[in-house]
C-alpha cells in the first residue's frame, strides 16, 4: 500500500534536478480526495502554491521548447475519440506512409534553427511493427547528432522495442493514460488503461524517461481529472515531463461538438499537476491557440515550463513560433538552453 501525503506537505530545498525527482517520488503519494481538495482551494491559493512549488523545483524558471513532427499520419485502426487521425472517422486528415529520414531531419533541422530543445516524432500507429522501429532509429541517430533531444510516439510497444529505442538515443517516450480509468473507456475501446501502464513500464524498465499526460476538456467531470492526475503523480516515479493537453475538437471525430472546459479550471488542472509532480516539466500542450495569451500567462504563473513549439501539432494548428516568442518575451520567460550536439559513433 502506498503512504499518503498531506496537502501541507513541506516545499523541498533547491537541489538538482535528477536528485529532486528521485527524492519527491520516494514519498509520493496521492489519494483522489486529496487531489480533489486542491483543486477546490480558493484559485489565489492554488496559485501561491504552485507557485511556491515551482519556484523551490526550477530555480532558472525557464520555458522548454518541444517542437513536433508527424512522421506518420492518419489511417489509424484505433477508436480515440477525439482523434483526427482515425481511420475510422471521416476528418479532413489523409493518411499518408511513414516519412523519409531526409525529410525528418531537414524538419529537425529548422526546429533547432528556431530555438527549440527537443523534437518529438508522432506516427499514427496503434503499435509499430519491427521494421517500423528500424526506420524510426534512423531517426533518432540523425536528430540525435544534430543536438536536440529526442522524443517519439508511436504507441504501444513492447520491452524488445523499447530497448531498440533507447539504444539509437532516445531520451523519451510519449505515450499518454489521457484520462481517468473509469472515463477511459468512454473516450476509447480498442485498447485498455492496463495496455498504456505496461507500455509506460516497458519505457522506464529500457532507461528512457517518460512523457505521459493527457487531455482535458472531453467531457470528465472534476473527480475524474483530479484521478486521472493521481495516476500520473502515483506512479513511480512521475513522469519527467507532463504534457496536458486541453481537446482540440476537431470536425468529424466524436467529440467534435464537446463544449470547451471553463479556463480557470484549466489553469486549476497545470497548477495541480505542478503542485503533485514537482520537478516533472509540465507542457501546455494542444489547444492553446484557442486558450488566448491571458489564460497561458495564468498557465505559465501556474506552474507550466514547457510548450510545442512551431505552427503545427501532429495534424492541428498550434501558434506561430514568432508569436509564442513574443509572448514568452512579454511575460519575460526564459526559454530552456538546448543541450549539446552529440558525436555520432
Ligand atoms: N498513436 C500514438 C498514441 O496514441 O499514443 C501517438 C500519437 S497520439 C496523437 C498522441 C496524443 O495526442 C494522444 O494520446 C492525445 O493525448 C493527444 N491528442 C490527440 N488528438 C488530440 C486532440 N484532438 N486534442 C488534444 N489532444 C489530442
Ligand atoms: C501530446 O500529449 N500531445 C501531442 C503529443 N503528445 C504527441 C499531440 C497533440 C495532438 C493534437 C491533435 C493533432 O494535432 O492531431
Ligand atoms: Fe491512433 Fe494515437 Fe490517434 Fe489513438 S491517439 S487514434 S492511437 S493516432
Amino acid at each position: 500500500m502506498q503512504a499518503t501525503q498531506t496537502i501541507e506537505k513541506p516545499l523541498t530545498q533547491v537541489k538538482s534536478q535528477k536528485d529532486l525527482h528521485k527524492e519527491v517520488d520516494a514519498s509520493a503519494a496521492w489519494s483522489v480526495s486529496q487531489i480533489e481538495a486542491l483543486f477546490a482551494l480558493p484559485f489565489n491559493e492554488l496559485m501561491f502554491k504552485a507557485q511556491e512549488t515551482h519556484r523551490a523545483n526550477f530555480p532558472d524558471g525557464d520555458v522548454e521548447l518541444a517542437t513536433l513532427l508527424s512522421i506518420k499520419t492518419g489511417g489509424c485502426p484505433e477508436d480515440c475519440s477525439y482523434c483526427p487521425q482515425a481511420a475510422r472517422y471521416d476528418t479532413d486528415v489523409k493518411a499518408n506512409k511513414l516519412m523519409d529520414l531526409d525529410e525528418v531531419l531537414e524538419a529537425a533541422r529548422a526546429a533547432k534553427a528556431a530555438g527549440s530543445n527537443r523534437f518529438c516524432m508522432g506516427a499514427a500507429w496503434r503499435e509499430p511493427k519491427d521494421r517500423d522501429i528500424e526506420k524510426v532509429t534512423a531517426m533518432i541517430k540523425g536528430v540525435k547528432a544534430l543536438g536536440l533531444e529526442t522524443c517519439a510516439t508511436l504507441g504501444m510497444l513492447e520491452a524488445n522495442q523499447a530497448l531498440a529505442l533507447q539504444e539509437a538515443g532516445l531520451d523519451f517516450y510519449n505515450h499518454n493514460l489521457d484520462t481517468s480509468e473509469d472515463f477511459y473507456s468512454s473516450v476509447i475501446s480498442t485498447r485498455g488503461y492496463q495496455d498504456r501502464l505496461d507500455t509506460i513500464s516497458n519505457v522506464r524498465a529500457a532507461g528512457m524517461s517518460v512523457c505521459c499526460g493527457g487531455i482535458v476538456g472531453m467531457g470528465e467531470s472534476r473527480e475524474q481529472r483530479a484521478a486521472f492526475l493521481a495516476r500520473l503523480a502515483n506512479l513511480s516515479p512521475y513522469p519527467e515531463s507532463v504534457p496536458i493537453n486541453h481537446l482540440v475538437p476537431v470536425a468529424g471525430t466524436p467529440l467534435e461538438d464537446q463544449k470547451p472546459l471553463d479556463p480557470l479550471e484549466f489553469v486549476r488542472t497545470i497548477a495541480v499537476a505542478r503542485i503533485t509532480m514537482p520537478s516533472a516539466r509540465v507542457r501546455l500542450s494542444a489547444g492553446r491557440q484557442e486558450l488566448g495569451r491571458a489564460v497561458q500567462a495564468m498557465c505559465f504563473q501556474a506552474g507550466a515550463n514547457s510548450i510545442f513549439y512551431g505552427e503545427q501539432l501532429l495534424t492541428t494548428g498550434n501558434p506561430e513560433a514568432e508569436q509564442d516568442r513574443q509572448l514568452l518575451a512579454e511575460l519575460g520567460l526564459k526559454t530552456k538552453q538546448s543541450c549539446k550536439a552529440e558525436v555520432l559513433v
